[in-house]
């Protein structure tokens, strides 16, 4: 059994926390995922307050199990979105997309462990700081908004630099991805790409099978250009996007318009065409659509035979 300090200090069996993917991570896949064992995460995406207040109500309507948050700080709705999580006392709070500082000054006295995302070494620090329960570091590898680190070369760094438990996240799909972190020194992994493959993921049907039949090299990251680089599988959407950025008689305000909506159109239309699929570039490790207690499980078991034989190489 695989046991680390984020499991006590989160309350869950398994140190495995689902991501926060916007259009996607609702209440039925967090609930899903919180009943067996790992933290199931709601993403507060860029909706208003009310939906995020709805989403909290109904995923606890199926689980007793502590569960998360995920609040994308570039949303324009962040600040009425910090205060229905304190209102519906939400356990857990993962942040992505910018600094929590200013929400985390009313979230952490409230009692709420707030778990942010990091790129860097600097950031991990500040939110340790500023009172962060655990921290999670992502590495390039992962879908939607990246930094510039690999999770390879991010986590052991932070992992030195903070006495809070880390996470790693980007490029973790099996039991061989949870044993590496753990390597490196994490106590506990985040996973998007292979729920959104779970059974209980309520993304568009469309969305899960280019998961299932990707390859290796079929991601790319765009919107470099604007300052928000976001990992995507390769369509026609991504390569007009890529086009566009190359262009110089192209302004800023024309690609934002152009890329406007454009996971939703995926998420939520199936549209594979004009939307943005946000995936990892683990997305081809991904094989069947299955049950998230069923990947949980699998996972842990992989880890587990993975950790317990790695002394066989040292002599
Ligand atoms: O947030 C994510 N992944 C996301 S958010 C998202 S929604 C979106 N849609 C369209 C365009 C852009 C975003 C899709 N995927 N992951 C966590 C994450 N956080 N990755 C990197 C960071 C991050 C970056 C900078 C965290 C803090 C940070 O602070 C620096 C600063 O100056 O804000």
């Amino acid at each position: 059994m695989i046991h680390t300090d984020v499991c006590d200090r989160i309350g869950i069996e398994y140190p495995i926390f689902q991501g926060g993917m916007a259009w996607v991570s609702e209440h039925v896949l967090a609930a899903a995922v919180s009943n067996a064992g790992g933290l199931g995460i709601i993403s507060a995406m860029n909706a208003p307050g009310e939906y995020l207040r709805k989403e909290i109500r109904a995923c606890r309507e199926m689980t007793d199990r502590p569960f998360g948050v995920n609040v994308m700080l570039m949303s324009p709705h962040a600040p009425e979105v910090a205060k229905v999580i304190l209102e519906e006392k939400v356990p857990v709070v993962t942040t992505g997309a910018g600094l929590p500082g200013v929400y985390m000054k009313e979230w952490v006295p409230a009692g709420i462990k707030v778990v942010p995302v990091v790129p860097s070494v600097a950031i991990a620090k500040r939110v340790a700081r500023e009172g962060a329960t655990a921290v999670i570091a992502e590495g390039c590898e992962s879908g939607g908004h990246v930094g510039e680190l690999t999770t390879m070369a991010l986590v052991p760094q932070v992992v030195d630099a903070v006495d809070v438990p880390v996470l790693a996240a980007g490029g973790i799909a099996d039991g061989r991805g949870i044993a590496a972190s753990f390597m490196l020194g994490a106590r506990g992994v985040q996973v998007g790409t292979r729920f959104l493959c779970a059974t209980e993921c309520q993304v568009h049907p469309n969305y899960k099978k280019k998961i299932l039949a990707a390859r290796d090299i079929d991601t790319v990251v765009t919107g470099k250009r604007l300052g928000h680089p976001v990992r995507c599988l390769k369509n026609p959407f991504a390569r007009s996007f890529g086009q566009m950025e190359y262009d110089s008689t192209i302004t800023n305000e024309e690609i934002e318009a152009f890329g406007a909506g454009s996971l939703r159109k995926a998420a939520v239309e199936g549209d594979m065409e004009n939307g943005s699929i946000m995936a990892g570039q683990i997305a081809a490790l991904v094989k069947e659509e299955q049950p998230a207690a069923q990947i949980i499980r699998e996972m842990f078991a992989q880890a587990e035979t993975l950790l317990a034989e790695a002394a066989k190489w040292v002599r």
